[in-house]
This record gives structure tokens, sequence and C-alpha cells, in this order.
């Protein structure tokens, strides 16, 4: 039994959606940050970096924060979704760090100033939108002939698409990407995603192009 400490972000669904895949039992609790319920004292204990997800293996007693390492655990913990070794096994790795450092960090940006704070920082708003333009080129041209980001389904696209759902916050129209809408609509409609989605609480539907 894995406990889920989350919220209806895109850094936590990729960790309800990665345990409704690996079909591991999960309690989720919720923390609401626009509470600032990220700094309870007791959630720091977790989540030293006052960011959801975070989990606590009830097995082990290990807890975990970042999204990232999540994934690799629940991977390796249930042998599914990565390769135990090898190149194909780097491969997940490789683009699970791309979405770490790249998407994740920049649409983050791109929310925080153009969805919420439009206007206030044009150079700003130019910066990131050219760079969430890139991200999207990049990850267009590496599914122009793959049906998934490394080799096969990883906990690298679980960790990418939570992020590109919100492409109507960012702006992005995705038919000016036909690989990236391909694979978003193909991963949109697998039953954990949409299970994992509406992770702790239900929102709104999936977004559909
Ligand atoms: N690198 C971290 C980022 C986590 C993160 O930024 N989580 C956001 C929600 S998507 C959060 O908890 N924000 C609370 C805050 O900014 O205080 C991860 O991938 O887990």
């Amino acid at each position: 039994m894995i406990d889920l400490y989350t919220w209806t972000t895109p850094n936590g669904r990729k960790a309800s959606i990665a345990l409704e895949e690996f079909g591991l039992p999960y309690t989720a609790h919720a923390v609401d940050i626009s509470k600032d319920e990220q700094f309870k004292p007791e959630f720091l204990k977790i989540s030293p970096n006052n960011r959801i997800p975070a989990i606590v293996d009830r097995n082990t007693g290990m807890s975990l924060m970042e999204s990232g390492a999540i994934l690799i655990y629940l991977a390796d913990k249930t042998g599914k979704l990565m390769p135990k070794d090898g190149e194909k096994r780097y491969r997940v790795i490789e683009w699970l760090m791309w979405q770490m450092g790249g998407p994740g960090p920049m649409l983050g940006q791109v929310h925080h100033f153009v969805k919420y704070n439009k206007g206030k920082a044009p150079y700003a708003e130019e910066r990131y939108l050219k760079e969430a333009h890139r991200l999207y080129d990049v990850l267009n041209k590496r599914l122009a002939n793959r049906e998934f980001v490394a080799d096969e389904y990883s906990i690298a696209d679980i960790a990418i698409w939570p992020w590109i759902s919100r492409y109507d916050w960012q702006t992005i129209d995705l038919n000016q990407y036909p690989n990236v809408r391909r694979w978003y609509v193909t991963i949109a409609n697998r039953p954990a995603v949409k299970k994992g989605y509406d992770v702790p609480k239900k929102v709104q539907d999936i977004p559909m192009p």
C-alpha cells in the first residue's frame, strides 16, 4: 500500500497516473497547495522541498519526494514501464530527465506569466512562450517515427503527458504539433490515465484537441 500526497496539478497527476498504470493499491491524501498545506510540518517530514507529489511506501516505510524519483521507484518496485537495464532503460531515464528539466519548469513559467499574470512581464511571457514552442517542437520531432518517447509506453510518457494536457493554458495549438497531438490523444484514452487524472478529486474532463 502506498500513501500518495498530491494535488490536481501536472506533477501530482504524474504520480497518480503511474500508480493506476502499475495497478498498485494506494490511498490519496489531498494537499491543497492553494491553502499552503504543503508547508504543514507533518508534510515537510516526507517532502522537505514543500512540494507535491510525495509518497510513503507502507511496506518499507520509505518516503520519497520529487515526481521523477517517485516514477523510477515505482517502476523498479513493479518491474513495469521501464526496462531493467541496458540502453532502453537509459532512453526512458533520458526523456524522464528531459521532462524534469525542460517542460516541467519551463511550462510552469508559462502558466505563471501567460495564464496568471498576463501583461505584467512581456519579456518573460515572450521568453517562456518561445521556450515552450521549442520544447513542443523537440517532442514533435521525437514522436515523428515512434509511438512513444522511448521504445515503449513508459514512465517518461507519464511524466510528460500531464504538462501537455495544459496546452490550452500555454496557448499552444496542438494542430501545430501533429505528432504530439496524436501521442497526447492516445495516452488520454488509456483507462489508467483517465482514472489518475481525477486524483485527488475531479476538476474537469481531460482537455481534448
Ligand atoms: N520537481 C518537483 C516539482 C514539484 C512541484 O513543483 N509541485 C508543485 C505543484 S505542480 C507544488 O507543490 N507547488 C507548491 C508551491 O509552489 O508552493 C517534482 O517534479 O515533483
